[in-house]
């Protein structure tokens, strides 16, 4: 009979499935719901840093583009039209770069006097760019046209 009992208590024990089930149901649901909530979370969160990450990514684009923008060169233009430069003289920074861009239908260039560079002979719309990496004074002209004259200081 004790052995029975013990039979009987076993499958009584057994009899208990039900809370056995609510403790699956709860492990599948919570876990289910825990999963759900994990995705969400994690979405959003994503989505967030996605939103807010491009602008700091931007930002520290920008940060690190900024030193060197403050240390960037400057590009200046001088125009050529009517066989003149405008300006006439231009005053820089070293490191700047200066572009020569011709408006005239005849060909003009910006050669320096000491040849220390020269944007080749620029047809009507092109452009040429020097840049400068040494201070002082440059006087320059056009090849075909001497009497053009201008100077780029570089400070
Ligand atoms: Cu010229």
């Amino acid at each position: 009979m004790k052995y029975m009992e013990g039979e009987e208590k076993k499958s009584s024990g057994y009899g208990k499935r039900p809370l056995w089930q609510w403790i699956l149901i709860y492990l599948v649901v919570g876990g289910v719901v825990y999963g759900l909530v994990y995705y969400f979370v994690i979405a959003k969160k994503g989505g967030y840093t996605n939103t807010y990450g491009t602008p700091e990514q931007n930002q520290n684009s920008y940060q690190q583009t900024n030193p060197t923008s403050s240390d960037q060169a400057v590009e200046s233009t001088v125009t050529i039209a009517n066989y003149s430069y405008s300006p006439a003289t231009l005053t820089i920074k070293v490191g700047d770069t200066v572009t020569w861009t011709n408006q005239d239908s005849v060909g003009h260039t910006a050669t320096a006097d000491d040849n220390s560079f020269d944007t080749g002979i620029l047809t009507k719309g092109k452009s040429g760019t020097i840049t400068f990496n040494k201070a002082g004074t440059y006087p320059y002209h056009c090849t075909p046209h001497p009497v053009m004259k201008g100077t780029i200081i570089v400070e």
